[in-house]
């Protein structure tokens, strides 16, 4: 039998022994030994725009993507973009409205992403959800990312906004296991905000949306103080659009997959970032937010921008 003073000893020594050995740390994070220790804000990710929103049909006008979410992580997209809308009831990614195109429930979409993370355990991924009908932070999203059980795994900062200097490193996230980074467009610093679900704005500025000039002239079109724009990461909207304002009275802007290996090739992209890093320091896109990805050769333009 052992002494009450030998288990102590034991339970001590358990202790200083674990305290001792330090936590293995992540050697390859996203795909690379070289992005461990570098800031979550100074890398280039490739985003699906409208990824739940995936259709092989032509026909299908409102899709933004050919392949569905497991894929884009497959290709290596590390941001997710989503817009959502009440269906009865029940909080759903739609695409401007959930009778032209319903993606399902956010709840079945993020517990297909938590088992992407989950056999993944070395991938840093941001959502990025906007939230036009102005569902509560705490009330309606919490819940859904209690119920994906995603909570555990999401990057709360010391403050808010975070400068875009101040970001931790990959490695850091990953080791800390809160490698999911949350920016909504609207409604996340309420008084019903929630740690984990940022203010996209005040953190990120964006180039403009629903883009129809195929030379996709830069300038910061939204963005939020109280950072100056020169301390946000910054996302670049490369998606070309059609006005199908001869087919249809008063026009529509719809996506185009007939232009998206151009627009996703090199030359449109690298023209892209070229307008744009002088209004950032010089700096490289954080986000570059792409229809149909699994078109063109953006994943390779990510890799040389990131100095690969
Ligand atoms: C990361 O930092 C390097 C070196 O300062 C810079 O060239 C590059 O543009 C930065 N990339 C991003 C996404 O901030
Ligand atoms: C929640 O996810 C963690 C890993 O992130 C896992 O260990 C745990 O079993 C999951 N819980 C449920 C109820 O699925
Ligand atoms: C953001 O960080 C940069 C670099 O560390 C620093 O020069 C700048 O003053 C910071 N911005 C603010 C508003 O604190
Ligand atoms: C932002 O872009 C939208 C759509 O492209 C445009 O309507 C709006 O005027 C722009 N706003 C600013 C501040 O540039
Ligand atoms: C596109 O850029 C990538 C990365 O620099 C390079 O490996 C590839 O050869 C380029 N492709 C074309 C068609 O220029
Ligand atoms: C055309 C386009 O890609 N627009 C998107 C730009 O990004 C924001 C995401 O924050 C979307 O709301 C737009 O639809």
């Amino acid at each position: 039998m052992f002494s009450r003073s030998t288990w102590s000893l034991l339970c001590f020594g358990t202790l200083a022994l674990s305290a001792a050995i330090p936590k293995k740390r992540a050697t390859v994070c996203n795909g690379h030994a070289e992005l461990c220790d570098r800031s979550y804000g100074n890398v280039t990710f490739i985003g699906a725009h409208d990824s739940f929103a995936f259709s092989t049909d032509p026909l299908a006008l409102a899709a933004d993507q050919h392949v569905d979410v497991a894929t884009q992580l497959s290709l290596g997209a590390r941001l997710l973009q989503a817009q959502s809308h009440v269906n009865n009831g029940v909080l759903h990614f739609c695409h401007t409205s959930c009778l032209l195109f319903d993606g399902g429930s956010v709840q079945d979409y993020l517990t297909g992403v938590k088992s992407f993370l989950d056999a993944n355990p070395n991938e840093v991924l941001t959502l990025l959800f906007t939230n036009p009908e102005n569902q509560s932070p705490l009330n309606v999203w919490k819940p859904i990312f209690d119920a994906a059980n995603m909570t555990d795994l999401m990057y709360v900062p010391p403050s808010i906004p975070v400068n875009q200097s101040a970001w931790p490193t990959l490695g850091e996230m990953i080791d800390a296991g809160t490698r999911v980074v949350m920016f909504m467009d609207a409604g996340a610093d309420g008084s019903d905000s929630v740690p984990f679900i940022l203010p996209e704005f005040q953190m990120v500025w964006e180039t403009p949306f629903s883009n129809t000039d195929d030379t996709f002239p830069c300038s910061i079109n939204r963005t939020s103080g109280p950072l100056p724009d020169i301390d946000h990461m910054y996302l670049i909207n490369h998606s070309l659009n059609k006005n199908l304002a001869s087919f249809i009275p008063g026009g529509v802007i719809v996506s185009d997959p007939s232009d998206a290996p151009t627009t996703n090739g090199n030359a449109s992209i690298l023209a892209n970032v070229a307008g744009c890093t002088p209004l950032a320091g010089n700096r490289n896109p954080n986000f570059l937010l792409l229809d149909f990805v699994d078109e063109g050769t953006a994943f390779a333009v990510a890799g040389q921008l990131n100095g690969l």
